[in-house]
């Protein structure tokens, strides 16, 4: 009988090992977004996914909007680490991390891309003051980036607070959202995503905010009559992963999230390049009736004045804590903007 090459069957037998360690620590990540896959958030998500199953043996499973329930339902399942990663806006995370709600004070972030963009990716308030905060509950921050600029749909057109009187505009649901709306004059109506379409359909609300690739994605341009931008925000998102489950990972498992991180911010950033008017265009190709309005800096200082009072009441809402995040972020916002 011939013998066997020691020196093959030693290689086999690594090659064998690592086989059988990769399948075992191979894992499938669940990943909950607030949106659809062809949505910026599934865009992101799907990136993300796209770089960790290249570079790996591990597997994302992607949980679009209603799948899994309300944005609040997949947040308290990745607490609960039934997820490992989750996507949710601060507009959401206020009830849970009331700073998070210093996304949401109007007036406040750039309206300049390139400022916006330097904003999100070295600003030390995301990357250095808010993760302490997200650890508290049980989640690793791993990124915020922008969605776009925020419109407001209504049924009639309006140019100051005063015209707002008695319009029940509906907000996500954090406190401080209520507060800017109350401060805009409107009547602020908190409610999760899945109830917005059809409480605009037997109007029981008449308006809502969201940036324009939504407006449209979501055909909210169906039960609205006009769409104006008074220049007040940008919408922000989070994503997360578990805590524990971060935590209990290999350095290079970290390392490779890190780097999908990375690879899907810069996607995200530069898919959004024309998306604004590419949804204006074909908002406006499936209903011609909808109205376009962009209030001058003369009408947009009145929501301006306005809703000065609302940083106050960020501060009252959040303490010391909001305070320091909102010193930071205005310096974050100087080196961005230079103003
Ligand atoms: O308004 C909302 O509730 C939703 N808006 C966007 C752009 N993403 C998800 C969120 O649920």
């Amino acid at each position: 009988m011939r013998k066997k090459s020691p020196g093959l069957t030693t290689r086999l037998s690594v090659a064998a090992l690592a086989l059988a360690s990769l399948q075992v620590s191979a894992a499938t990540w669940k990943y909950a977004i607030e949106e659809s896959l062809t949505e910026v958030q599934g865009v992101y998500a799907t990136r993300f996914k796209e770089v960790v199953e290249a570079n790996s043996g591990h597997k994302v499973q992607i949980y679009p909007f209603g799948t899994l329930g309300e944005s609040v339902d997949v947040m308290e399942q990745a607490q609960a680490g039934i997820l490992q990663f989750v996507d949710q806006s601060p507009g959401f995370t206020g009830s849970l991390i009331p700073e998070a709600q210093v996304f949401l004070m109007p007036y406040v972030l750039p309206e300049k891309k390139s400022e916006i963009n330097y904003f999100f990716k070295n600003s030390k308030v995301i990357n250095e003051h808010f993760p302490a905060l997200y650890a508290d509950k049980g989640l690793e921050l791993l990124t915020m980036f922008p969605e776009g600029r925020v419109h407001i749909t209504t049924q009639k057109p309006f140019e100051t607070p005063a015209d707002l009187d008695g319009v029940k505009v509906r907000v996500m649901t954090s406190p401080l959202l209520v507060e800017t709306y109350r401060s805009f004059g409107a009547v602020p109506t908190p409610l999760p995503w899945g109830e917005v379409f059809g409480a605009l359909q037997t109007k029981m609300i008449q308006g809502q905010e969201n940036p324009m690739f939504y407006i449209e994605s979501t055909k909210m341009y169906e039960v609205s009559e006009v769409i104006t931008d008074i220049g007040h925000n940008i919408f922000t998102t989070a994503v997360m992963a578990n805590k524990d489950f971060y935590d209990g990972l290999s350095d290079d498992d970290k390392a490779l999230i890190q780097k999908a991180i990375d690879e899907a911010n810069d996607y995200v950033l530069s898919y959004q390049q024309g998306l604004e008017n590419d949804s204006v265009a074909r908002i406006k190709a499936a209903r011609p009736g909808v109205r376009f309005v962009s209030l001058d800096e003369d009408k947009r200082v009145l929501f301006r004045e306005a809703s000065a009072p609302v940083k106050a009441r960020f501060v009252e809402m959040t303490g010391d804590s909001g305070k320091a995040i909102l010193e930071q972020m205005e310096a974050d916002l100087l080196a961005a903007t230079g103003k």
